[in-house]
C-alpha cells in the first residue's frame, strides 16, 4: 500500500476505491504531472468527492467525464475548492491530472469514488 500511495497518478477500475496524491498524507512534490483514470461497470457512472483536498496556489486537479482530456471538463479545482464538492460523470468513466508547478506544495488530496447507477 505504501509503495502504491509513492507512485504518479494510478488507473483503477470497479465499483468504488481511494485516490491519493502522491507521498500523500506527506506533501506533493513540484513538477507533477500525474494522471488517474477511473474505469467504473458499463451503464454505470462515477460519483466523485474529495475527503482531503489542499493544493497550494497555482497547482491543480482538473477532472474530465470521460475516458482522456478530450472528454467534458468537470471542473478544475486548486486550494481547498475540491471541498464539499461532488462531482458526477455521465459517462462510466472520470479522467483526472493532477497538474504541479515549480514551487510550492501541500498535503494534497485523498478522493472517493464509487460507480452508481445512472436514472
Ligand atoms: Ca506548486
Amino acid at each position: 500500500m505504501a509503495e502504491w500511495q509513492a507512485e504518479c497518478g494510478a488507473s483503477v477500475t470497479g465499483t468504488q476505491g481511494v485516490l491519493l496524491s502522491p507521498n500523500y498524507p506527506a506533501n506533493y512534490s513540484n513538477y507533477h504531472e500525474c494522471i488517474y483514470s477511473i474505469q467504473s461497470q458499463p451503464g454505470k457512472g462515477v460519483q466523485l468527492r474529495a475527503r482531503t483536498f489542499n493544493l497550494a496556489p497555482g497547482d491543480q486537479l482538473k477532472v474530465y467525464d470521460g475516458h482522456n482530456n478530450s472528454a467534458r471538463l468537470l471542473g478544475t479545482f486548486s486550494q481547498s475548492e475540491m471541498l464539499g464538492r461532488s462531482l458526477n460523470s455521465t459517462s462510466s468513466a472520470l479522467w483526472l491530472e493532477f497538474i504541479t508547478d515549480a514551487e510550492n506544495t501541500s498535503k494534497g488530496f485523498e478522493l472517493f469514488y464509487s460507480s452508481e447507477s445512472k436514472l
